[in-house]
């Protein structure tokens, strides 16, 4: 029984995450326009604010200079916020999610973002206890 919730609310999780309209989608490394570097510390994303320009394919290197495992994960609030509640039911549940990466102690990760819409982008780590402070916003305006 317990397994079966389980599967249903990933199903369910999973349908509410296929909505990527306003946030962009996943970019093809040859169209990559620019590389931004964002370092996770213990407790933070730096920097926290990050500027693009609507069309621009993004290469983020995450680099985990804490002791700790994160995620950076590019969503509305409301999806990371229901991210962050499968996480605390499932804290071990493995990640497939092409808006993410996950990073290691000491690792550095990638994620190539497309941003298609105008406006602000939230982005955060969705682990247990970690996304009231490991959060920032991306802001994207047309040229
Ligand atoms: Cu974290």
């Amino acid at each position: 029984m317990k397994n079966i919730i389980v599967i249903l609310a990933i199903t369910v999780y999973f349908t509410l995450s296929q909505a990527f309209a306003e946030v962009g989608k996943l970019g093809e490394p040859n169209n990559v326009s620019r590389v931004i570097a964002v370092e996770m510390t213990f407790n933070r994303f730096n920097p926290s604010e990050i500027n693009v320009k609507r069309g621009e394919t993004i290469k983020f290197i995450l680099k985990n200079i804490s002791k700790k495992k994160h995620e950076f994960m590019i969503d509305t609030m409301d999806n990371l916020k229901k991210h962050a509640e499968m996480m605390r039911k499932y804290p071990d549940m493995e990640h497939t999610e092409s808006n993410m990466v996950t990073v290691a102690s000491g690792k550095t990760g990638e994620l190539i973002w497309q941003f298609t819409e105008v406006g602000t982008i939230d982005f955060a780590c969705p682990m247990h206890g970690h996304s009231k402070g490991m959060r920032g916003k991306i802001i994207v305006t047309d040229n």
